[in-house]
């Protein structure tokens, strides 16, 4: 078995572990990132499109964000469809100005990779981590199944950025971490097509038939979700069903129809909330989707992954390079006070927008909260505050 030593180790290639490992290196942090699917994979593997204001600022401060600031969209408010009618939230108006960018997460990866490629710091790919020992010593090491053989590496910290369905989280006895979940009783189907974006804008749609969101990556790519039942899948929605459905939930009577083109992509996503505490156990660190999953309709769960890897560089600079461990001590509790903000808004955004199929006292509740959030300014900058920059502290 071949061994290699480094100061930290990060388990996974998604934008946590990535970011981490720009972010440290920028320090003077030796790093080793391993990823089990392919480079090709993770640059295509299509999932969020809003970046906060805070964390798009983090990218281009950390030198990654060059070709986000050339062909990301730039928005300044989101629509709010309801009763065949439209509402446009002036999100930069009620958050001190600030914007957010539409800019697809594969991108943000592929300008991490190239970042790291390009000056030449460790990143395996195909690389599967399949254990830890001594997280609770000093020195922990990590088992990694390569291409060219099994691989031990020793270190000091290891980093857990693998998703929900990763190894990391898994490591942490039982008898320490609470789990607290919640699912829900819809899942989103999300298409991207060929087909330039009718408005400028977001719209989250509430209809009587289910959910919709209206989002886009380029001026002639749009990207379109439809609310549908947890136990439906893929082959039971042609392309002609999808439109016709989207057209049915997104049409109001001021505005033409959204432009329909062909379907590139398509996927289902479950949705669930999950928040895992403590993010620490050890050596070992928990950032991103490895802690915490909120549900799509937030637009918070790349933000919090990146949030996240932004405390936890500090915090092993401090502790590396300085000896100084209050920041690493304080770790989880920094962000966990996030997450569950997040947790509390994309529950907001998910109840409001979903209505309910058998629950009537529900969906007057839900139609309540939506005019509010459209007529009251109070609610309206409360939701624009959280939508654009959740994240800055
Ligand atoms: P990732 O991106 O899942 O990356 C984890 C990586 O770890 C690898 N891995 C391993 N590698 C080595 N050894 C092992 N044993 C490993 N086990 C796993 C995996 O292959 C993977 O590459 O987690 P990370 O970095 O924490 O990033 C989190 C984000 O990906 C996620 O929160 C967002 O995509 C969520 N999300 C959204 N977030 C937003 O901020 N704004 C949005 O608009 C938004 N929209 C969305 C979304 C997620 C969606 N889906 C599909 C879940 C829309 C959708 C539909
Ligand atoms: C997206 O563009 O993929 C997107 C936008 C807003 C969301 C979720 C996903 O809330």
């Amino acid at each position: 078995m071949k061994e290699l030593r480094t100061q930290v180790v990060i388990v996974g290639a998604g934008p946590a572990g990535l970011l981490l490992g720009h972010l440290l290196h920028l320090e003077g942090i030796d790093n080793i990132i391993l990823e089990r699917r392919s480079r090709e994979h993770i640059e295509h593997r299509v999932r969020a499109g809003v970046i906060e204001y805070g964390i798009a600022k983090l990218l281009v401060e950390s030198g990654v964000g060059e070709r986000m600031l050339r062909d990301g969209l730039v928005h300044h408010g989101v629509e709010f469809r309801f009763d065949r009618a439209s509402h446009r939230i002036p999100l930069s108006d009620l958050a001190g100005g600030k914007p957010i960018t539409v800019y697809g997460q594969q991108e943000v990866v592929k300008d991490i990779v190239a970042a790291r490629l390009g000056y030449g710091a460790p990143l395996y790919f195909d690389s599967e981590v399949t254990g830890f020992d001594g997280l609770t010593t000093d020195q922990p090491s990590v088992d990694v199944d390569t291409p060219e053989g099994k691989l031990r590496i020793t270190c000091d910290y290891v980093a857990g950025c693998d998703g929900t369905l990763g190894v990391a989280n898994r490591a942490i006895p039982q008898n320490i971490i609470r789990r607290y979940e919640r699912t829900y009783p819809f899942s989103w189907l999300g298409i991207i097509a060929q087909a330039p974006p009718a408005t400028d804008e977001l719209i989250y749609c509430r209809h009587e038939n289910g959910f919709a969101l209206y989002s886009m990556r380029s001026p002639e790519v749009s990207r379109l979700y439809l609310g549908v039942r947890p136990d439906e899948t893929l082959d039971q929605w042609s392309d002609d069903r999808i439109w016709e459905e989207l057209s049915i939930r997104l049409a109001t009577d001021q505005v033409p129809e959204i432009g329909q083109g062909p379907i590139l992509e398509r996927g289902i996503t479950a949705m669930r909330s999950i928040v895992i505490e403590p993010m620490r156990y050890g050596r070992l660190l928990l950032a991103g989707d490895s802690a915490h999953i909120v549900p799509p309709t937030g637009a918070k769960g790349m933000n919090l992954a990146l949030a996240d890897v932004r405390v936890l560089s500090r915090a092993l600079l401090a502790q590396l390079i300085g000896g100084d461990d209050t920041l690493l001590e304080a770790y989880s509790a920094t962000c966990l006070e996030r997450v569950w903000r997040a947790e509390e808004f994309s529950t907001y955004m998910t109840q409001m927008l979903h209505p309910s199929y058998t629950d009537d006292f529900e969906n007057g509740v839900q139609k309540t909260r939506l005019r509010q959030a459209v007529a009251s300014e109070g609610a309206a900058t409360v939701l624009a505050q959280n939508y654009v920059d959740l994240c800055s502290r």
